[in-house]
């Protein structure tokens, strides 16, 4: 059995450290939820489980694909005496506290976003030759497994996943998938069919992976039109559980997502979670690419043996671990590397993206990098759908522009490019690609971050005179702002 198999990659001395650190670790979180256990079952424990639940009518939840059970325990039952006693159970493989991820927005270092005024000049994605060849996704269900979602936002609305299978608002499961009127995804934090937003990372998250673009409205995406399946596993404090991620995961793959956007993570010493390295390898014999932010602790993520971020840091070749840079092509002071660990960077300081109530916002972090790296994703593998996730992976990793100082950084030793990974040629000015809009722009305002106030700008133009790509750029306080505008392929 495949869940087998993943559980050998893990040592014995592995495996018996990380039960020490659960034996060791903190009884209980701060959220004030009931505590759960995620319990590992072989193939024989799983079935008899499952049996012994079904006659219990207990409050256990089995993910849909996988043998691992998600076990609410009573508010004051001691997690770890719960999971002792477990781990005697015949069939039992592992039991793991749960505990909490939390967002990688903000970095530690609040002054780092003042430092915008001692960069210059621009970097070069090449998004506009990119786009001259592929702007949209619609065959590839992307999902951003966050904080939820602005499902009206006006720049998202169109790019909504929807479940077509589910009638909604009717009390039922019409699909049987577990879920009752899940036509737009799930939130796992409230246990409801809304994965509405309340912090508003997963939203800032989705209009840099896929707002609407060519629409006159607000900013683009990386991918102009996408399938956008927002699952909800973080709360208003931009934080959650890993039960409910790795649900939200599951969720994903069962419903044919191709690639999952994971900007979130927790910081571990020693041996990481097994169950959700687990759901993630189903998630690659699936066939799944995951696209995780490496964090913002500005440390190197060194998961052989030291501290690391996960899920950034499993080994596993459909997972895609992304640092975040500047303006200057420099890694973010507070962005995670590691030459092994982390994949690639992308741009992630203040860029603009939308925000809950319809408004658009600066985002900064790891979590605004993943989203750009998985937008190139969708862009490649939709112009090459017979790729697998991990040549997808690669193709990107070797297509990056290489940056000298990210060298040794990161295994690519670069910055994303959207069009290299196309097979676009990265020097070619008879070709310069679609050009921003000279119409009106409608203009912006971010009530948050200080209330900037951003002017629509002339389109901006780079210092080698070709109209620029119309991806956000933002300088500063004082931002820059191009619209896109440009015919569909
Ligand atoms: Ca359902
Ligand atoms: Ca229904
Ligand atoms: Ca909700
Ligand atoms: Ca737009």
């Amino acid at each position: 059995m495949k869940f087998l198999k993943i559980l050998k990659k893990f040592s014995r001395p592995a495996l018996a450290a990380l039960l020490w650190t659960l034996a060791a670790g903190p009884a209980k979180g701060e959220s004030g939820h009931r505590p759960r256990l995620l319990v590992g079952y072989s193939e024989a424990g799983f079935g008899k489980a499952l049996a012994s639940r079904a006659s219990e009518a207990g409050e256990a939840r089995f993910l849909s694909s996988s043998p691992i059970e998600i076990l609410e325990l009573d508010p004051d039952e001691d997690p770890e005496a719960a999971a002792a006693r477990l781990r005697q159970s015949p069939g039992v493989l592992f039991v793991e506290v749960d505990e909490e991820v939390e967002i990688h927005a903000e970095p530690n270092d609040p002054d780092f976003e003042l430092q915008w005024q001692f960069s210059s000049g621009w970097i070069e994605l090449d998004a506009a030759r990119a786009w001259d060849h592929v702007t949209a996704a619609p065959d590839l269900t992307v999902a951003v497994v966050d904080s939820g979602c602005d499902a009206a936002h006006p720049d998202l609305a169109p790019n909504l996943w929807e479940n077509l299978e589910e009638i909604p608002d009717n009390g039922r499961d019409d699909d049987g998938n577990g879920y009752a009127d899940d036509m737009r995804g799930w939130d796992f934090v409230n246990g409801d069919p809304d994965p509405d937003d309340d912090n508003g990372h997963g939203t800032m998250v989705f209009g840099i992976l896929a707002a609407s673009g060519n629409n006159r409205l607000g900013v683009t995406g990386v991918v102009w039109k996408a399938r956008v399946m927002c699952l909800k596993n973080l709360g208003p404090d931009g934080r959650g559980r890993l039960s409910d991620s790795i649900a939200a995961i599951d969720y994903a793959v069962a419903h044919g997502a191709a690639i999952l956007n994971l900007s979130w993570g927790f910081l571990r010493e020693g041996a990481p979670s097994l169950a959700l390295a687990a759901t993630l390898t189903r998630a690659e014999e699936a066939g799944v690419l995951v696209v995780a932010s490496a964090g913002n602790d500005g440390v190197e993520n060194n998961p052989d043996g030291g501290i690391a971020t996960y899920p950034a840091s499993y080994p596993n070749a459909n997972i895609l671990a992304v640092a975040s840079t500047d303006r200057d092509d420099a890694l973010s002071p507070f962005s995670n590397y590691g030459g092994k660990s982390v994949d690639l960077a992308a741009p992630g300081e203040g860029l603009l993206t939308t925000y809950p109530g319809g408004k658009y916002q600066f985002f900064t972090g790891t979590s605004a990098s993943a989203p750009l790296v998985a937008g190139a994703a969708a862009l490649l593998w939709t112009q090459q759908p017979g790729l697998e996730a991990w040549e997808v992976a690669e193709a990107l990793v070797a297509g990056v522009d290489p940056v000298p100082s990210l060298a040794g950084k990161m295994r690519s030793g670069g910055r994303i490019d959207l069009a290299r990974p196309l097979g676009i040629s990265n020097a070619d000015p008879q070709n310069p690609g679609e050009t921003p809009g000279g119409d009106t722009p409608p203009y912006l305002v971010s009530e948050n971050g200080g209330g900037c106030i951003l002017q629509a700008a002339s389109p901006l133009v780079r210092t080698n005179g070709r109209a620029a790509a119309s991806l956000v750029l933002i300088a500063g306080m004082a931002a820059l702002w191009t619209t896109a505008r440009a015919r569909e392929p």
